[in-house]
């Protein structure tokens, strides 16, 4: 059977809740389609999270890594085509706050994801969850990890399937943010399942 590292994120900036780290806890350890997940949760950390992940690839030696993190404010599920090689944004969950600089001083401006996109994309509109490809995943501690991933498994010359995925905000987020667009959480986890169905 083929190993899935799944990833989701702890709590950050003024959301108390993240959706993404409920979905992992639900999955882990699951078999859907060919893949045994393997869940993991990351800090939102831009010093720590690309390490940890990196650490976890190499101790799992998964078949493909789906990393989630929350975009409350998005409607859908959001593909994320491409990590670029920058840090910015608001300050990580220990104070640390990056000015735009380059997340692998030499490496390419930008990576690619390696997930099937356009399959992942279709099965999601033919369970009826609105979804779509997204061209970026900011400059926070998601796209650090999106980078760092596709960089390594680049560096390490593994083609694997891996790549990063946003998702809604659940109810209880919107609950308590007010006026933000909310699935329920069996939905993002259902959502997620048919992501992990169409990996190849
Ligand atoms: N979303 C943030 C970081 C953690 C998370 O779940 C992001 O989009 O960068």
């Amino acid at each position: 059977m083929k190993k899935l590292l799944l990833t989701g994120f702890e709590p950050f900036l003024n959301y108390p809740i993240n959706p993404t780290e409920e979905i992992v806890q639900a999955l882990d350890g699951a078999v859907i389609g060919d893949y045994m997940v393997c869940s993991k949760l990351l800090p939102v950390e831009f010093r720590l999270s690309g390490d940890r992940i990196i650490e976890y690839i190499q101790d799992i030696l998964p078949d493909a890594v789906i990393s989630l993190g929350l975009a409350a404010g998005r409607s859908q599920i959001t593909l994320e085509r491409i990590g670029i090689n920058c840090a910015d944004g608001e300050k990580d969950n220990t104070g640390y706050k990056p000015l735009g600089e380059r997340i692998v001083a030499d490496g390419a401006d930008g990576m690619f994801t390696s997930l099937p996109l356009n399959q992942m994309l279709e099965g999601l509109i033919e369970a009826g969850y609105p979804a779509s490809i997204s061209n970026s995943a900011g400059t926070y501690v998601c796209n650090q990890v999106m980078y760092r991933v596709l960089h390594h498994l680049q560096e390490t010359k593994q083609s694997k399937q891996a790549g990063f995925i946003h998702v809604p905000a659940n109810h209880s987020l919107a609950l308590h943010m007010g006026k933000i667009p909310s699935w329920s959480q069996q939905d993002l986890q259902e959502a997620v399942q048919v992501l992990i169905n169409h990996l190849n």
